[in-house]
């Protein structure tokens, strides 16, 4: 067991249906707790360039209008083995698929308005982190 952290984000069809307290009672109630916590709205360039993995893939240009579509909440999250936690409490990228229990059970529809991000890997949240918050904002 080892305290990690990791990355998250509230997209803008959770934060649309009134869910940023529901989904962040669930990270809270898996025993994660918040570092830093931002409400913005996604520029063009701020979300190509995080999802800029992704540049290549045919669903990029929805994702990209997804996910500048409304505000969301950008999240840094730490706690004991906090990247696999966390994605344990998200489910599976399909919302469809994410079993009962899960964020994206809850409050997600499909595989693209899926409720949250979460990063994958500890390298990833470190990367991620540092694209929304100064290290003076993690608390
Ligand atoms: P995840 O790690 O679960 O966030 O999923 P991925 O990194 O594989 O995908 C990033 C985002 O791309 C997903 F959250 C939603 C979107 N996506 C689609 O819209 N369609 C797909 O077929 C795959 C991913």
């Amino acid at each position: 067991m080892s305290i990690e952290r990791t990355f998250g984000i509230v997209k803008p069809d959770a934060v649309a249906k009134g869910a940023i307290g529901g989904v962040i009672q669930m990270i809270e109630g898996a025993g994660l707790r918040l570092l830093g916590v931002k409400l913005l709205k996604l520029s063009q360039a701020q979300a190509e360039g995080f999802y800029a993995v992704h540049k290549a893939r045919p669903f990029f240009g929805d994702l990209v209008r997804f996910m500048t579509s409304g505000p969301c909440v950008v999240m840094a999250i730490e706690g004991e083995n906090a990247v696999t936690r966390y994605r344990e409490v998200m489910g599976p990228t399909d919302s469809k698929k994410a079993p009962a229990g899960t964020i994206r059970a809850k409050f997600g529809t499909d595989i693209e308005k899926n409720a949250v991000h979460g990063s994958d890997a500890p390298e990833a949240a470190k990367g991620e982190i540092a694209f929304f918050f100064a290290a003076s904002e993690l608390v």
